[in-house]
């Protein structure tokens, strides 16, 4: 009975459990529940600070990406209002925030985030200034991995944590990180 269930639900099953789990017909909705949470839970990482070290070109419009390795959804993270980036025009300025990055997942996923230098795409298309991964380990502890682009530099006197994105420019960012969240 369970085999048949499977063949008759896999193509959706596939789509919603990654695979045909183990489970009967009646606990198909509380599944998909526990899956869709296992995506939220994690910490929040938040935008906190952006200094300029080396612009890219001058004047410089900022902006950064984030979405969980394998995913296809990607947050935008952009000042509210206008104008909708944050602006550069000298080495060693900095401006301040408080914004929703996105989730560092639980079950260990790499969240990616991208430091980006607007342009006009897709004749100039944006620069890509780095590449952050993070992730959390089994006790919730995030931890941000060196890769070519960008530099861990460790955690400064807010608690913030401080990656240097180095392709083309320099750019200090600092990130904080929430509680755990179920
Ligand atoms: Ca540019
Ligand atoms: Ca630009």
């Amino acid at each position: 009975m369970r085999n048949r269930t499977c063949l008759v639900l896999g193509a959706w099953m596939l789509v919603a459990l990654n695979g045909c789990a183990d489970v009967d017909v009646d606990d198909n909705s509380e599944q998909v529940g526990v899956a869709e949470q296992a995506v939220t839970a994690g910490r929040e990482l938040r935008l906190r600070m952006i200094l300029a070290g080396q612009l890219e070109e001058g004047a410089d419009e900022i902006f950064l990406t984030a979405r969980q390795r394998g995913s296809s959804s990607m947050n935008i993270i952009r000042p509210p209002g206008d104008p909708d980036y944050w602006r550069f025009d000298t080495p060693g300025s900095s401006l301040t925030m408080n914004q929703h990055v996105g989730t560092i997942v639980a079950n260990g996923e790499n969240l990616l985030v991208h430091v980006m230098e607007q342009d006009d795409p897709p004749i100039f298309p944006n620069a890509d200034l780095g590449e952050m991964i993070v992730f959390l380990d089994g006790a919730h502890t995030p931890h941000f991995v060196d890769t070519s682009t960008v530099q861990y530099k460790g955690i400064n006197e807010n608690g913030w944590h401080h990656l240097r994105f180095h392709v083309g420019a320099i750019y200090h960012v600092y990130f904080s990180v929430g509680a755990y969240q179920l």
